[in-house]
């Protein structure tokens, strides 16, 4: 079973991150409104770079193409999985990402598409489209072979 347990807590690591965050938070809180607890996700307008999914497990993330607030378009994201020091890591064979994005008029992705990996390092979803644009929560989470949920960063976007 996925439990998305601490679903909205974002962890930042380093003061100044957290005062960015406390910047962002004040500046758009009542131009634009994310979904979930503010207080505990990082309010960002663009994708965070690296982000830690549990004690182990930090990733790296790019948007390739995107992201596009139009369900018509896909866009493309990409994951380089790391260790706790940033250093480049291949995780077991059989393990999985999956994306979700909320927003807080209640709906999700338009599609989530599937992260695909050759060498179990780096990963790239080339499917992912959003209904719309504005601001969303999004997820990404790391499974095992069976589902099991192992890690999970979640960060608010505006685009
Ligand atoms: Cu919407």
């Amino acid at each position: 079973m996925l439990i998305p347990k601490d679903m909205f807590l974002f962890k930042t690591n380093s003061f100044n991150c957290l005062k960015k965050t406390l910047l962002l938070l004040s500046f758009f809180l009542n131009l634009t409104a994310c979904p979930l607890n503010h207080m505990k996700v990082l309010r960002t307008e663009t994708c965070p770079s690296v982000v830690e999914l549990n004690e182990k497990t930090n990733i790296q993330l790019k948007w390739l193409k995107g992201p596009f607030g139009d369900p018509q378009t896909d866009s493309i994201l990409f994951l380089k999985v790391l260790d706790k020091d940033k250093a480049a890591k291949s995780l077991p064979l059989g393990y999985h990402f999956f994306i979700q994005a909320s927003m807080g008029m209640g709906h999700g992705l338009s599609d989530t598409g599937e992260f695909k990996t050759t060498n179990q390092n780096e990963w790239i979803n080339d499917e992912i489209s959003f209904y719309m644009p504005g601001p969303y929560d999004i997820k990404i989470y790391l499974t095992d072979e069976n589902y099991n949920e192992l890690g999970e960063a979640t960060w608010c976007s505006v685009f």
